[in-house]
């Protein structure tokens, strides 16, 4: 049986994911899953006003991602990018920090447009990726505000002025995911975690405590994942002790967190089923009191990401058949 015929066999999958790293399995896992049984559930903690424009970035990174038009060298924004707009506000002594490119700078416009007109997060993203020729349902994780915060020593800041303008240098003293305990979680989102016809749900190798922390706060998250009909599986972002891109190593050493695998499914405790590590860190596994599969998480090609798409796909399958998911539901 193919791939594609064993997703319509076996319903839909639910990816958690964040920006450059969890845009990756979720284009392999968009090669494993046909269309809209693939549901992508995106971080909106980084999302923030700028220039007047709402910027969503981990949306735009996964929707570049899978329709093929991301700038593959710095993970965000799209290839073949132009920067007139830049230079222009620059010599104008605009705030020229945050890079937008043209033709990225016109999701935003019409993203503002839109979200002023009244239409939901959700509703403008779904045009946008229609638009751009993603099958995959991509949905921010809620509608309403929730926007990552952190503590450093130099002060609070919001999460692009900490990533971003002070490229992630001031010491991270706590993170903070204001208006999450407002925040309702995306509707079409809590349906597939509490559907039936669920075949996983990936946690993908993306920031624990920046980018799915902000998801795992919503209310009723927890509980979706812990209710859900089928297993679910994290993928590591840490491979031997390193993350592969950002300030996640950096972030763990600040808040005494050890930089093992261990402490990354600590983070997951109760919600998952089973854990996908890194070859780097096999080791670690015998540490671990939950299943482990130790595949290679670095995904360089795009063949890369799909066969982790495929090891997360066949991962559940194998917890659902051994009944180890219903036990720990029970
Ligand atoms: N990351 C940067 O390091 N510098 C930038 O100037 C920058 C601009 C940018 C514009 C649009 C967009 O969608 C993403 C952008 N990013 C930039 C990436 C983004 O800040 C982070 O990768 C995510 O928020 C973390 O997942």
């Amino acid at each position: 049986m193919n791939d594609t015929r064993r997703g319509e066999a076996r319903g839909h999958v639910v990816a958690l994911c964040g920006g450059i790293g969890g845009a990756k399995l979720a284009l392999g896992l968009s090669h494993a899953v046909p269309g809209e049984q693939l549901v992508i559930a995106v971080n909106t903690g980084d999302d923030f006003e700028h220039l007047g424009l709402h910027i969503s970035p981990d949306i735009d990174t996964v929707v570049y991602t899978l329709a093929g038009i991301v700038n593959t060298e710095s993970g965000w924004g799209r290839a073949e990018e132009s920067w007139c707009f830049m230079e222009a506000l620059a010599m104008l002594g605009g705030e020229a920090w945050f890079r937008l490119g043209d033709k990225d700078l016109a999701t935003h416009v019409e993203r503002t447009r839109r979200l002023r007109a009244g239409e939901s997060l959700s509703t403008v993203t779904a045009g946008i990726r229609k638009r751009l020729g993603v099958k995959a349902c991509v949905l921010p994780m809620s509608d309403d505000p929730v926007r990552t915060t952190v503590e450093t020593g130099e002060g609070v800041l919001p999460f692009q002025h900490y990533f971003v303008r002070r490229r992630c240098e001031p010491e991270v003293r706590a993170v903070f995911y204001a208006g999450a305990d407002a925040a309702r979680l995306q509707p079409d989102i809590a349906h597939a975690l509490a559907s039936p016809h669920l075949w996983a749900v990936i946690l993908c190798p993306s920031n624990p405590y920046l980018s799915l922390g902000p998801m795992l706060a919503i209310p009723g998250m927890r509980e979706a994942l812990t209710r859900s009909a089928a297993p679910v599986i994290a993928v590591t972002p840490l491979v031997g002790g390193q993350a592969v891109k950002g300030p996640m190593a950096k972030i763990m050493n600040e808040l005494g967190i050890d930089r093992t695998p261990a402490s990354i499914a600590g983070f997951y405790d109760g919600l998952i089923d089973g854990f996908i590590l890194d070859r780097a860190d096999a080791a670690s596994a015998s540490d671990m009191d939950l299943p482990i599969v130790i595949e290679q998480t670095v995904m360089v090609t795009l063949e890369d990401r799909i066969a982790l798409a495929n090891a997360c796909l066949s991962f559940a399958d194998r917890l659902a058949g051994d009944g180890s998911r219903k036990e720990r539901v029970a």
